[in-house]
């Protein structure tokens, strides 16, 4: 154990010290050492094996800044990145920020309706693409305020009916190259969240809540990438928060190796690990359930692997044991984290990774934690089931343009709600056990049931409808709707397809369709969501 982290008033804190915050905006931060990396290879394409150093990141980030300052980007402009995964992709991130923008990602599966809400809730006015989605991109971009397209192609495109080729502006002379100094409390990045109820909004990070992130996971008992010879499997989606501050920040701000992968495929998957000698893998459940169970691992030499990391979703004890045996890498913890959180909050320090593998650890440095009755509102001593509340220099400045969503899960005292259900053990370790709020998690991706049933009560046959999420082993919960008949014809294919052809693939409802003859509600019009997981079981 490491020290008395529960305090009298029940507040839990961090076992490691508090972190000093970065004196400088998130590029200074994660660029600062980039001269001192020099010639080793920052980021490599898992499987094109295109690589680049950091001298090469940190050249391109400028000249791509510059080149957009040409094109008309500005300080505190938006843009949005739609592109899965690649070494320039954090070319486009960095650059962005260099020139004083605000980044907004966004998945680059969902269908061009779910982008274009993206669009224009961030009021984006560029957007960064590869070619193949350059069509749903184009639709996307109607009646939002993009006005220029930033195609991630080989081909010097040149400026034409709003199109830009990222070629034409990496070889921008860099001579408007020229990071404006940033109040850190201003917004960095855009990530989307559904928070606790609702639809998704634009969690507002700023500088200082990610940058402060970066530091507080840094400890030899958490994420030590600083050891020399460091190198990450870039699998997650750097559109999201887990991706886009745990593994590609981190890695790019201590000098470790990252390769990239644009999308998650057995057989690229384990290669990766064989032929790049990956030692660090910051993984989600499924992908930890695919390593326990599937047999193709056995065909793969990944005695590279030293540790794994899961987060953003629950995963049981069991799979964390399993996973460790046949992999038999050194050490596998559990992270928690919220996209409001910048994102992580909690994590098993390395030396306990195997010894509670239901926890999802200890607060990280600079993090405090309460377990909070939901109807009293008291901060629970340890072993006590109750609301998980955060507070620490990671927590959001709030949701773009909804002070009310803000208000509702940030207090006066800078205590953010989080929607989780957990308990603390007496070593100060923490569990999270259930969820408060709607928010369903597919293959550790968000699902906003209000997103959903938005959608189904505009079908014409439909009349009412509640989404919720059914425990499933292989993606970890598979959404189900209950729905409420308007017009007797409508069956369960018709209302599955209608989503598939409006939702990005883990939104549809695979958890199948029930109609029911009403939805239970409170008093007040709130779903009773609690019932309906109850009748589901
Ligand atoms: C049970 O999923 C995330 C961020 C996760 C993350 C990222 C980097 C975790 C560790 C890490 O290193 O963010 P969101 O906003 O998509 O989803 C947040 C929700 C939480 O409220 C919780 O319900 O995801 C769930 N969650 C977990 N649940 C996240 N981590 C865990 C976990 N166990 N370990």
């Amino acid at each position: 154990t490491f020290g008395h982290t529960i305090q009298p008033t029940n507040i839990v804190t961090s076992p490691f010290p508090e972190i000093e915050p970065s004196p400088v905006d998130f590029y200074r931060h994660v660029l600062q050492d980039f001269s001192k990396f020099g010639k080793k290879i920052a980021i490599v394409d898992g499987i094109s094996w295109k690589e680049y150093s950091f001298n090469q990141i940190d050249e391109l980030t400028s000249k791509f800044s510059s080149g957009l300052k040409r094109i008309g980007f500005k300080t505190g402009d938006v843009l949005s990145i739609v592109a899965p995964n690649s070494p320039e992709y954090s070319v486009l991130f960095f650059g962005a920020l260099a020139s004083g923008g605000v980044v907004t990602t966004c998945n680059p599966t969902y269908t061009a309706d779910e982008i274009c809400f993206q669009f224009k809730n961030s009021n984006a006015k560029m957007v960064a693409t590869i070619p193949a989605l350059l069509p749903t991109i184009q639709e996307a971009c109607k009646g939002s305020n993009i006005e220029t397209i930033i195609v991630l192609d080989d081909e010097p495109r040149r400026a034409r009916d709003g199109l830009v080729s990222y070629q034409s502006l990496i070889s921008d002379s860099g001579s408007l190259f020229d990071p404006p100094s940033i109040d850190l409390h201003e917004t960095a990045v855009l990530p989307y969240s559904s928070g606790t109820t609702g639809l998704p909004k634009g969690v507002m990070l700023s500088h200082k809540n990610i940058a402060s992130n970066v530091t507080q996971m840094h400890h030899s008992e958490f994420f030590d990438l600083y050891i020399e010879g460091s190198c990450l499997i870039g699998v997650l989606p750097f559109f999201h928060i887990y991706g886009m501050i745990v593994i590609r920040a981190s890695s790019l701000r201590y000098g470790s190796r990252l390769v990239t992968l644009p999308k998650f495929e057995p057989e690229t998957f384990l290669a990766a690990f064989q032929n790049h000698r990956v030692n660090t893998a910051p993984l989600v459940p499924p992908l930890v359930l695919f390593l326990a169970k599937h047999p193709l691992v056995n065909s793969y030499n990944l005695s590279s692997l030293d540790q794994i990391m899961t987060g953003a979703a629950p995963v049981g004890g069991e799979t964390v044991k399993a996973t460790k045996e046949r992999v038999g890498c050194r050490v596998i913890r559990q992270l928690y984290g919220l996209t409001e959180t910048g994102p992580v909050t909690h994590m098993t320090p390395k030396q306990q990774g195997m010894t509670k593998p239901d926890s999802v650890g200890v607060c990280l440095r600079s993090v405090n934690t309460k377990i909070v009755s939901p109807e009293t509102g008291e901060a629970l001593p340890n072993g006590e089931e109750g609301e998980l509340l955060i507070s620490g220099p990671n927590v959001m400045k709030g949701y773009l343009n909804r002070p009310d969503a803000t208000k509702e899960c940030i207090n006066e005292d800078g205590w953010f709600s989080t929607g989780d259900i957990g308990y603390y053990d007496n070593e100060g370790y923490f569990y999270i056990t259930d969820r408060l709020k709607e928010l369903i998690k597919v293959k550790g991706l968000q699902v906003a049931p209000a997103e959903i049933e938005a959608l189904l009560v505009l079908h014409p046959k439909i009349a009412e409808a509640a989404v919720i999420g059914l425990p499933d082993e292989r993606q970890g919960e598979s959404p189900k709707a209950f729905v409420v008949k308007k017009d007797e014809g409508v069956n369960e294919k018709e209302v599955v397809d209608y989503i598939a052809k409006k939702l990005a693939v883990h939104k549809h409802l695979t958890g199948g369709v029930e109609f029911v003859d009403v939805i239970p509600k409170s008093a007040s019009g709130k779903i009773l969501r609690r019932m309906l997981r109850d009748q589901s079981k």
